[in-house]
């Protein structure tokens, strides 16, 4: 009787003390050189870096985004965040919202009932390419592990020219004929700028929060002389493992502790080095090296800087995770997926099985919301070039992953945390009597499918929504590496409402808010003049 009062209680003053987060923020334009060079950023506030997000699992978030870029439109997605009943609040403009245009307004609004290590970025033309990006933290007062004080490392990718001149490239014939590299970039950047500092009291242990917000490559990252405890990958809690080095793909985080040292005669090298191999050559130019420094007394002086050239990194597909939920049986959907790059005219195309991602007239969220019920799961309404595969709530799904273009690939799913069945080495032809799921598989929303590779993922149909599934480079995004996955839209429809003010930004400029993907609301399987071309210059 009185564990039941006092589990009642604790649960009533859970949600008592449940806050709202607010973050009125302008996206502006932020002159600022994080590499040393200066450029105009995409900010917030006047501001670069973006200002961290910060809230306690059981918060509702508020953010009311006002676009004053004057010359771009913008969205901001929420990174591992699941939307579960808030599917308007994802971000992916032409997915589940419009473009906010310059002078435009756009509230997201939802509940955060995860805990760990996420990121904000824009979700529209690869704007975060430019800077609009940053952490995104989630507090859990029942953490499984115990510390004093936390920290949070971004690392990232920089460039010095601007994203839509470098898409504009990526995609011509000019790169096609030359193999068609992705830009490479300029420098690396961690907290957005180079030789942060972060100061350490000694004998305290630190939660810290890493965070890849960069757009293309991979990065290691060392801290000298502190062994880290991998406690959480992607918002997942993990079983305790020690390591030396870390390897965040773009889009991955992990939460790692140290305990500091209680001699504070020396300060310690941060150092994070790009996966030069995801380049398609190295230039002169390109320095792929960016340090930091753990600060235990500011009048010691700073150690020298050596780049990490040797790694020791530890295998993620190895971590288990700590609630030890089993590897899920009984697969009712499997969505099989080969990626690819064409050649496309000249133009240089991603392909999901042979189809170039386009997105549609109609933000596909706003299809499924309008749909009568005899179509809502006939994919062909959301159009040819979503890649849309439309799935069964409560269903189990297993998706394979093969990647048939010669790079690596960071994949990553809106909505859910996925477990990862199988990761092949390089070079690895998919056979399913060759998959033998692990007892209890890693689960993260970032996982990278290697070159000539396959990945077998499996989750559940419990999030109804519209969830991206795409590689997280933003070169691959921009040329059409997505699918889509149309979960559950028969219930999301009796039990989700998009509020006025997201359909009013569609409406502002023209753009249908009803009807399949090309807009037709009379014939729904007529897709006569649905999206089906990209645009060969999105800012000319
Ligand atoms: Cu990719």
């Amino acid at each position: 009787m009185l564990t039941a009062l006092l589990l009642t209680c604790l649960a009533l003053c859970q949600t008592a003390l449940a806050k709202t987060v607010t973050y009125n923020w302008d996206v502006t334009w932020v002159w600022a050189s994080p590499d040393g060079f200066g450029r105009p950023v995409v900010g917030i506030n006047n501001q670069f870096p973006c200002p961290p997000m910060e809230a306690t699992i059981g918060d509702r978030v508020i953010v009311n985004l006002n676009n004053k870029l004057g010359n771009e439109t913008t969205s901001l997605h929420f990174h591992g965040i699941f939307q579960a009943g808030t599917a308007a609040m994802d971000g992916p403009t032409g997915v589940t919202q419009c473009p906010i245009p310059p002078g435009g307004s756009f509230t997201y609004d939802f509940v955060v009932n995860q805990a760990g290590s996420y990121w904000y970025h824009s979700h529209n033309k690869g704007q975060y390419i430019d800077g609009l990006r940053g952490p995104f933290i989630i507090h859990d007062p029942a953490a499984p592990f115990k510390f004093d004080e936390e920290i949070t490392i971004t690392i990232s990718d920089w460039y010095q020219d601007q994203a839509p001149g470098l898409i504009n490239y990526f995609e011509s014939p000019a790169n096609e004929l030359t193999g068609g590299s992705e830009p490479i970039p300029n420098s690396a950047v961690l907290a957005d700028t180079q030789n942060a500092q972060f100061s350490v009291k000694p004998s305290t242990t630190y939660l810290i929060h890493v965070i890849n917000i960069g757009s293309f490559v991979g990065s290691y990252l060392k801290i000298d002389g502190h062994t880290m405890t991998i406690v959480e990958i992607d918002g997942v809690y993990t079983q305790s493992q020690k390591v030396d080095e870390l390897y965040l793909t773009v889009a991955q985080r992990y939460s790692v502790l140290i305990t500091t040292k209680a001699d504070t005669s020396k300060n310690f090298l941060i150092s994070n080095t790009l996966d030069t191999k995801m380049f398609d050559h190295i230039p002169t130019w390109a320095n792929p090296d960016v340090y930091g420094f753990l600060v235990y007394d500011s009048k010691k002086p700073l150690p020298a800087v050596t780049p990490l050239r040797t790694y020791n990194v530890f295998d993620d597909f190895q971590l288990i995770p700590k609630d030890r939920q089993t590897a899920f049986t009984n697969v009712d959907q499997q969505i099989m997926i080969t990626m690819d790059f064409v050649d496309d005219d000249g133009i240089n195309r991603a392909i999901v099985n042979n189809v170039t991602y386009v997105a549609q007239k109609v933000p596909t969220l706003y299809t499924a919301m309008s749909a009568p019920k005899d179509v809502v799961m006939n994919p062909l309404i959301y159009g040819v070039n979503s890649n849309s595969f439309v799935l069964k709530l409560n269903q189990t799904i297993e998706i394979v992953l093969i990647n048939e273009d010669s790079g690596n690939h960071p994949w990553h799913l809106h909505g859910h945390n996925f477990q990862v069945i199988a990761r092949s080495p390089a070079n690895t032809p998919y056979k399913a009597s060759a998959i033998h799921p692990p007892h209890t598989p890693m689960r993260r929303d970032v996982v990278t499918v290697y070159t000539g590779g396959y990945i077998v993922l499996r989750f559940k149909v419990d999030n109804p929504g519209i969830q991206l599934f795409h590689c997280h480079i933003e070169w691959h995004v921009e040329a059409g590496l997505t699918a889509t996955l149309i979960e559950a839209p028969d219930v999301l429809q009796d039990t989700e409402t998009i509020p006025h003010g997201h359909y009013q930004t569609c409406e502002s400029q023209g753009i249908p808010t009803k009807g399949n993907a090309a807009g037709n609301t009379k014939n729904w399987l007529d897709l006569t003049g649905a999206n089906t071309a990209f645009e060969t210059d999105n800012w000319g």
